[in-house]
């Protein structure tokens, strides 16, 4: 009933943003502008998903490869130029970086008083597109160091620990947005009727254990000995449970929620495993730490990983601390 309604305290997302930084200084400001921006472009992306199957052109491949190789989705070029749009006009931004570039976008009207960076994987799961599973976006917003005037970026190619904010979108049943600007990590639930981001859930904090391990067991033969065996283990214990649904941002929802373990190992082909640092395991990790569990190469600290090109790719072991730490005493034993 609407007394019950108003019972609710609807805090929006730029609301929340200010409170956490308890200041209106200017880098409050910007940085509830730019999560402002961040979640415009996901209204957009969300709005043009939900009808994706009445739109012309919204679904399928363009016909081309990205720089990793990958075939491109529509809604990947979609997503990624709707980042673009929205931040041309933030004048806060002066590049951006994404997984479907090779190199970072300027925006020349913002160079060189835009003081961040945005780092983002527009759609995360793109498998999951024509489909209508769930799929996400997946962002990092780091402090410009320099005025890059040669526009090599080299000043991105540092440790997770420099990330200012970092969160991701996952349109599912409901459009919902996890953030954390290093004050805790807190979920937003998209309004349609409204068209804000209202606080469903503050300070989440991933249990220290859970069932579910996510992991492409197709993989299985391509891994080191090390990854097999903890598999085995989880395979001869009662009580875990296998989730994969071939989105990273959904897996990763589910166990920071629920808890357990998410795992992109290395394999045969590809020692790095799949993922790339800056825009997806780096801003998870960042999340992760916040909310009282752990990030992992396997054998490092993820936040500690510096990359050495912009779309660095490295193992992800991710989740609970004690899921993770008993993963890591596998591959310990291995070495
Ligand atoms: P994408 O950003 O191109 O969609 O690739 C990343 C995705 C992750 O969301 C997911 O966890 C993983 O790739 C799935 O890969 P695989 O099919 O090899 O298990
Ligand atoms: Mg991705």
């Amino acid at each position: 009933d609407a007394a019950h309604v108003l019972d609710r305290d609807c805090t929006t997302l730029s609301r929340h943003v200010l409170q956490q930084l308890q200041s209106f200084s200017a880098e409050a400001q910007d940085l509830s502008a730019l999560m402002n921006r961040i979640a415009l472009a996901g209204k957009l992306i969300a709005r043009r998903l939900t009808r994706a199957g009445l739109v012309e052109d919204a679904l399928g491949f363009t016909g081309r490869t990205n720089v990793q190789g990958e075939s491109v989705k529509k809604m990947d070029i979609y997503a990624n130029d709707v980042f673009i749009s929205v931040f041309k006009q933030s004048g806060l931004v002066c590049r951006l970086a994404s997984e479907e570039m090779e190199d970072p976008y300027y925006i020349p009207e913002n160079c060189p008083i835009g003081r961040y960076t945005l780092l983002y994987d527009p759609i995360d799961g793109s498998s999951n597109v024509d489909i209508n599973l769930n799929i996400g976006s997946i962002f990092s917003i780091r402090r410009q160091q320099g005025d890059d005037l040669d526009q090599k970026a080299t000043d991105l190619l540092q440790d997770g620990h420099q990330q200012l904010a970092a969160g991701y979108i996952l349109y599912g049943p409901s459009t919902v947005l996890v953030y954390s600007i290093g004050r805790g990590v807190h979920s937003f639930t998209l309004d349609p009727s409204l068209g804000e981001f209202i606080l469903s859930r503050e300070n989440i904090q991933v249990p220290a254990h859970g069932a579910n391990y996510s992991v492409n067991e197709g993989n299985f033969w391509q891994w080191d000995d090390s990854i097999r065996d903890y598999i085995r283990y989880v395979h001869r214990h009662d009580g875990y449970s296998a989730r994969y649904s071939g989105a990273l941002v959904g897996d990763f929802h589910r166990i920071l929620m629920q808890g357990g373990v998410f795992l992109y190992p290395g394999t045969r082909k590809r020692p790095e495993g799949k993922l790339r640092l800056l825009y997806e395991t780096a801003p998870l990790a960042f999340l992760i730490e916040q909310a009282g569990g752990q990030a992992s190469t396997g054998t490092q600290r993820l936040l500690d990983v510096v990359p050495s090109e912009l779309h660095h790719r490295t193992p992800l072991v991710i989740g609970s601390p004690e899921d993770v730490a008993l993963v890591e005493s596998f591959i310990q034993e291995r070495r």
